[in-house]
């Protein structure tokens, strides 16, 4: 299976996530498959940005694949949780080179951290944003209770993740959630524009900014997240919120 066509335009490589039949919603495969994807980019030093949308109009990605990990327990809630920062979210965040978030649509949970995890993020103006897990009987397990914190302040942070409230465009650029929205046709142009504003910088003085930029970063609360994240997978709720998407109901917690 092929989930991530990749483009090379001069100095930019453009990953495009492809699932669009489940709104590019993040499995296992998937997660593997960008993760080697980055690593033959990262070494590959005629590649000086890296830019990620998902495929079609409507999603980036709508989340991790809940089918996936419905029937998960504890355990393997927290090796997922684990796997998942270790493979794509960790690797992306202290990437080499500047990574920027082109969501064309749907950015939710999983896909909201991913976005997260890049250093910049740009929206069409039809992309819908938030961290709805608490709703599933979850937490945010990719970083998005430290990231989303640290982008938009605790106040917003906390009122989108408890009550998972979703965020358009245009509410997005206002908070800081993305630094600058586009009509849907121009936001692959958009992208471009702001890596060639890179590439023209030096590569070594971007890898270093980036390095600096993330030290503040805790990561012990990484760390706190993902315990917190796998024992949720033993609890009921769980069950009943995972239960409740898959029935395609409203759960009753
Ligand atoms: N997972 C699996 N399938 C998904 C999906 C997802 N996140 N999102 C959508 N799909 C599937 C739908 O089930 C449907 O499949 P079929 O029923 O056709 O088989 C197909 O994609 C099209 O979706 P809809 O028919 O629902 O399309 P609508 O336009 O009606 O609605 C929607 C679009 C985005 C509002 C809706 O699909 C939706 O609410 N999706 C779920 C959004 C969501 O709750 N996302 C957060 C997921 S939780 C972890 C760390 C983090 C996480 C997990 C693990 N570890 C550390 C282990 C993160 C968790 C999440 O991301």
């Amino acid at each position: 299976m092929k989930f991530i066509n990749i483009n090379i335009e001069s100095n930019i490589a453009i990953l495009t996530i492809s699932r669009p039949k489940y709104l590019n919603a993040l499995n296992q495969k998937l997660i593997e498959e960008l993760s080697n994807k980055l690593d033959l980019i990262r070494s590959n030093e005629k590649i000086r940005v890296v830019i990620i949308s998902g495929e079609g109009n409507k999603s980036f990605v709508a989340g991790a694949d809940i089918k996936e990990f419905a029937n998960f327990n504890k355990e393997e809630g927290e090796l997922l949780s684990k796997n998942g920062h270790d493979y794509l979210f960790d690797k992306i965040a202290n990437f080499n080179k500047p990574v920027i978030a082109a969501i064309n649509g749907y950015a939710l949970g999983g896909g909201l951290e991913l976005a997260l995890a890049c250093h910049i993020r740009i929206a069409s103006i039809n992309a819908k944003m938030g961290l709805p897990e608490c709703s599933l009987g979850l937490i945010p397990g990719y970083g998005g209770t430290q990231r989303l914190v640290r982008i938009i302040g605790e106040s917003k942070a906390s009122e989108m993740i408890l009550t998972s409230k979703i965020v358009n465009a245009q509410d997005a650029e206002k908070i800081g959630l993305v630094s600058s929205i586009f009509n849907p046709d121009q936001l692959m142009h958009g992208a471009i524009n702001l890596a060639n504003a890179c590439v023209k910088n030096s590569p070594k003085a971007l890898e270093k900014a980036i390095m600096c930029i993330n030290k503040n970063f805790d990561n012990m609360g990484l760390q706190f997240e993902q315990k917190a994240f796998g024992s949720l997978f033993a609890t009921n709720e769980f069950k009943e919120g995972v239960s409740a998407f898959l029935e395609k109901r409203k759960p009753n917690f």
